[in-house]
């Protein structure tokens, strides 16, 4: 972001970029692979596994973009590498179906079995990714790796870390949400400060995100140092 233009309305600038998400998953780690595991399910079909040699016919695309967490703290300017959503849709998932069972929506999981669902107009944007690469580095644990979708019109806990599989849909059938159905925004457009689905945005602002903030920060570096020692996986220093 132009550092003159100023953040979208809630959001306070963080001077790096944290892990972070919902703290019950800081610790359920153990199950993040260090190489792409991931599977493709369209509709009703069965889970087809999606090598990385195939992603990689895919034209490479570079990225900077902002990153917005519904928990109030936004990063600037971050370097994504990787996979336009779109370009993997149409190239990847389209060749592989044979008709359109009214797909309108797509559920992510994710091997720390956290879930994140978009809709399938949303993700088709120009600036939605499936990123392996930020800042120059290949995405190690910390930051989703080995691939993780960057949705930066939409809040953070939409940009699914760690993907295992990405199933196109009809319905919600198969999603759990990780957070409280009441809360949970099914688009999360940050432009419309779309934070919850009940409630005005300054609940969610003041009462749910600036005060529970320091502790879930400190409690995923806590998390994260703790792997470090026990010798962690590519990417967390
Ligand atoms: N697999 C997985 N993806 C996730 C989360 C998570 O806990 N697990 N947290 C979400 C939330 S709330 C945010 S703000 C971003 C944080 O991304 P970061 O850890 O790279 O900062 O990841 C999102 N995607
Ligand atoms: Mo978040």
């Amino acid at each position: 972001m132009d550092k003159q233009t100023p953040l979208p309305p809630g959001q306070r600038l963080l001077d790096h970029f944290p892990r972070f998400g919902l703290w019950q998953y800081a610790t359920r780690l153990h199950s993040v692979p260090n190489s792409l595991n991931l599977s493709l399910r369209y509709g009703s079909g069965e889970a087809i596994t999606l090598d990385e040699k195939r992603l990689a016919d895919l034209p490479r695309i570079e990225q900077t973009s902002d990153f917005h967490c519904v928990a109030t703290w936004s990063v600037c300017d971050l370097e994504w590498s990787g996979y336009r959503f779109r370009d993997f849709y149409e190239q990847i998932v389209l060749s592989q179906v044979a008709e359109d069972p009214g797909i309108d929506r797509v559920i992510f999981s994710c091997s720390d079995t956290y879930q994140a669902h978009m809709l399938l107009d949303d993700l088709l944007a120009d600036d939605v990714m499936l990123a392996d690469r930020v800042n120059g580095e290949v995405l190690g644990f910390e930051h989703g790796g080995p691939l993780r979708l960057v949705a930066p019109a939409h809040y953070g806990f939409k940009s699914a870390k760690h993907l295992s599989t990405i199933h196109f849909n009809n319905s919600l059938q198969g999603y759990r949400t990780p957070a409280l159905h009441w809360h949970e925004h099914p688009r999360a457009r940050v432009a419309y400060e779309e934070r919850g689905r009940f409630f005005p945005s300054w609940f969610w602002r003041y009462i749910i995100g600036r005060p529970g903030l320091p502790t879930v920060l400190f409690w995923f570096r806590r998390v994260a140092l703790k792997r470090n020692q026990n010798g962690s996986p590519r990417g967390l220093t």
